[in-house]
């Protein structure tokens, strides 16, 4: 039987990485030609993706990824972090640095715009959920700029990648669901919205769906990683958790997914989207997956707490400190980590201890219990997301899957599974990447529909069991410490 190779570009906030994904009739495997860091770098005006870099991270990544199928790619395919762009000038130029979501540019800026269309207009029209950093209030922010002044087209992070790979300009329908301009149940811009709020449309190149093709690499591309053309650029789920959850080895719909990297993602995979009132006050965020489908969730700080915990640390050993951590008392202070207060970068165990103080708990001072704290509070804010995703949808489930780095972290997921109490799933690690794969591999014709992609997964991936321990009245009591504050 044959097997095709696809390369899978995946850029998280922490890392990027060019990964193989060989799919059989049948068979799936998934090896990591090359992994870089993504360090963004503060300048004088900001906070800023080093993008050239990361686009050296790619070119780097597919020759590795050429040599160990003989020069030989079937697709290629890009995802990467959401609602971040690069702009370009007349002449298809990159206009500076993109912009980090986590530069403070867009504070207050949101107050400014529900002054001309108020939040719950917005909610209803466009279902995401209130971050700074949505694209919407980063136009509204810029919208002064000399940059925004001279461009003359916006690409989303992987869409310019791939217009630097390929020339051809797009806008991948699942990230464009994370700009806030676009209506979740027509499934295309919502036009009342850009013109309410004077946002040039025009801006965005045509929309691209997951499967469409998206341009051959350039003879120059090839050149540079030795690869043998014509090679395509096929259209995935080009925001990392769209491509995640369209890889949940879900076997049946009753589930709940946990996307855990540097974000914790969690929520329920939907027909349709939830555009109530209640929805919006618990800010359930609707944005779009694969095939029409609706990811309902809820963003929590994730892995952000503890990366930048070691970033302060400096050299330490993550297993031996997760170690630590396991034996630290449990549940003695949590903090709510779907809080934004936590979204900038900077002295952040300093800060959760504040919030712990604020909140009447005792402090915790260790590495050993800043992280214990930080791994009891997102597995409560896990449990917090979840539990209201079933009720605010109707959906009820009875297993929680957890994909992404954190599944690395068998703390973690055990904490998710007590604080759940519910069964997790936890696998694939790098599901941003098989889910990139997969939607190639489908276009190629080689696997059916989503539902034959998750039983490929489950019966071809390691996967994790974790039981729920104990009973979950020690989690309640710890949220109603969070919750009268
Ligand atoms: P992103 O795609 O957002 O950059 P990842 O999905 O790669 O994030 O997850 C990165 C996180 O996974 C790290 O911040 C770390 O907390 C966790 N992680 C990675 N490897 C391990 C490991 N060996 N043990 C425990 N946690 C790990
Ligand atoms: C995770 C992610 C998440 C977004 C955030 C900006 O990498 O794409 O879904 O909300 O980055």
């Amino acid at each position: 039987a044959t097997t095709r190779s696809f390369a899978a570009v995946d850029l998280g906030a922490s890392s990027g990485r060019v990964m193989v994904g060989r799919v059989g009739a049948g068979s799936l495997e998934l090896t990591e030609a090359h992994r870089f860091p993504n360090r963004p770098v503060r300048v004088p005006e900001g906070l800023r993706w080093d993008v050239l870099s990361l686009y050296g991270g790619v070119l780097d990544g597919l020759r590795a990824a050429g040599a160990r199928c003989g020069g030989r790619l079937d697709s290629v395919g890009i995802d990467s972090w959401a609602v971040d762009y690069g702009l370009l000038d007349a002449d298809g130029a990159l206009l500076g640095n993109p912009v980090h979501y986590r530069d403070p540019r867009t504070e207050g800026v949101a107050e400014k715009v529900w002054a001309t269309l108020p939040a719950a207009e917005l909610y209803a029209a466009t279902g995401l959920q209130y971050a700074p950093f949505n694209t919407l209030y980063q136009l509204a922010a810029a919208r002064e700029s000399a940059q925004l002044a001279h461009a003359k087209r916006l690409l989303l992070i992987p869409d310019l990648l791939t217009y630097w790979l390929t020339g051809e300009p797009g806008t991948e329908l699942t990230n464009a669901s994370t700009t806030q301009l676009i209506d979740p149940r027509t499934r295309d811009w919502a036009y009342g919205v850009a013109a309410r709020l004077d946002i040039d449309l025009e801006l965005f190149a045509p929309l691209r769906r997951p499967g469409d093709p998206a341009g051959l690499l350039r003879q120059r591309v090839l050149e540079e990683t030795g690869l043998t053309g014509p090679v395509p650029v096929t259209t995935v789920g080009s925001h990392d958790t769209a491509s995640a959850v369209a890889a949940v080895p879900a076997t049946g719909e009753r589930f709940a997914y946990i996307c855990t990297g540097t974000w914790s993602l969690a929520g329920l995979e939907l027909d349709a989207p939830v555009l109530t009132e209640a929805s919006r006050a618990a800010n359930f965020t609707n944005e779009l997956g694969l095939d029409g489908t609706v990811r309902y969730l809820r963003n929590i700080m994730g892995l952000w707490l503890l990366q930048e915990c070691l970033r302060e640390w400096g050299e330490t050993d993550l297993g031996e400190l997760l170690r630590a951590a396991g034996e630290a008392p449990a549940l003695r202070s949590v903090v709510d980590a779907g809080d934004a207060v936590f979204l900038a970068p900077g002295r952040m165990p300093e800060r959760i201890a504040e919030a712990c103080r604020e909140s009447g708990q005792p402090a915790p001072g260790t590495p050993a219990e800043i992280t214990r704290c930080i791994l009891d509070s997102l597995a409560l804010a896990h449990r917090r997301a979840v539990t209201e995703a079933q009720e605010l949808a109707d959906h009820p489930v009875d297993v929680v899957h957890v994909v992404g780095g954190g599944t690395r972290n068998a703390l973690l997921c055990q904490l998710t599974a007590d604080a759940c109490g519910l069964p997790v799933v936890a696998g694939p690690a790098e599901a941003a990447a098989l889910g990139n794969v997969l939607v190639q591999a489908r276009a190629h014709g080689l696997v059916g529909d989503r539902a034959a992609m998750r039983r490929l997964l489950a019966r071809t991936q390691p996967l994790e069991r974790y039981e729920p321990r104990g009973d979950t009245a020690a989690w309640q009591a710890a949220q109603a410490r969070l919750s009268t504050r």
